[in-house]
């Protein structure tokens, strides 16, 4: 990412120009060539290992959780191509866990985001070192290429981390490998957000972290409710979903003997569920919008497009 490789110590606030502030649209186009332009250093020989990482990398995919990193920094005032660094971190460590969710001795996924899982194309060994890579430069993205003083650096990464580590997506990944069977609710909820709402409220996080460095209460509850909203939704497709528009062919849930909402409370409830869950955002961005002085209309879309989505 050699053109994002700023010297600025410090985060650039944007000018606050209605025509300034990127649509969604944008964002998702913005982040979809800052992820093209994304650097794998490899020795001579070692060039199918970086074709494996892309080719996961630049397969499609909603970017939810960049563009959030870049909508809540927006939302609080700060240009969009000062966070780009860590935007795409977050979207390699989420490829990661695809491409791992996928292996054999996981979901044995034959399909992901529309095309052939890694694993199926490269063989297990460059599926994995090509997940390993990932992870590795998204950690060196933050370090070195994302502007800001080096506390802030640290403070990012920490938090992707813990988001990442055995107390997030790997732990929770742990507990539904190893058939963990939620006692109700709550546990359940517990489980998923692990899993999967951990690395969407650090990508909140990340966002209002980058623009300042005060506790932003109101970001916070819209994060925890669009993670749950998102498996709830998740959970729906699984038991609905078409793999033409999925990517992926549905039922692994069923298949696996999974718990989720579908399977715990059938379709229904979890619809009715999933449109708490989505008021819910909507409220903590009214709050959000109260004192914002970036828009918020991107973060609105988002969460219509979690509610809504099809794959
Ligand atoms: C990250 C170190 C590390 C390990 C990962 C495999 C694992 C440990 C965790 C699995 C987590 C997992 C696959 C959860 C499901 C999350 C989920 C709903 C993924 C689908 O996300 P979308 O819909 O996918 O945003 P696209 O393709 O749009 O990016």
């Amino acid at each position: 990412m050699g053109s994002l490789r700023s010297s600025a110590s410090s985060i650039v606030r944007a000018e606050r120009e209605p025509t300034s502030w990127l649509s969604l649209a944008e964002l998702h186009e913005k982040v979809e060539g800052a992820l093209a332009e994304v650097d794998f250093p490899a020795p001579a020989g070692a060039e199918r290992l970086v074709e494996a990482a892309r080719y996961s990398l630049l397969g499609g995919g909603k970017r939810v959780r960049p563009i959030l990193v870049m909508a809540c920094a927006q939302a609080l005032g700060v240009s969009v191509d000062c966070v780009l660094p860590t935007a795409c971190a977050i979207e390699l460590i989420h490829t990661n866990s695809l491409i791992v969710d996928d292996l054999p001795a996981m979901d044995n996924h034959a399909k992901r985001r529309g095309r052939t899982t890694l694993h199926r194309l490269y063989g297990d060994d460059i599926a994995i070192l090509a997940g390993c890579a990932l992870l590795s430069e998204a950690q060196r993205l933050i370090l070195e290429d994302q502007p800001g003083p080096p506390e802030l650096r640290n403070r990012l990464l920490r938090s992707v981390l813990e988001a990442t580590g055995t107390a997030g997506m790997v732990g929770g990944q742990y507990l539904d490998v190893t058939k963990y069977r939620p006692r109700d609710r709550e546990d359940l909820e517990r489980l998923q957000m692990l899993k999967t709402g951990t690395l969407l409220v650090a990508s909140v996080r990340c966002g209002t972290l980058l623009a300042d460095d005060r506790t932003h209460p109101a970001f916070d509850r819209f994060a925890e409710s669009l993670g749950s909203l998102f498996q709830v939704v998740d959970d729906i497709l699984d038991e609905t979903g078409k793999a033409r528009w999925l990517g992926k062919i549905p039922g692994s849930d069923r298949r696996a003997g999974r718990m989720t909402h579908v399977t715990m409370f059938g379709l229904r409830r979890a619809r009715e569920t999933a449109s708490s869950l989505h008021e819910r955002s909507l409220k903590s961005l009214e709050e959000v919008g109260s004192y914002a002085p970036g828009p918020v209309d991107p973060l609105r879309e988002i969460a219509d497009m979690v509610l809504r989505r099809e794959k």
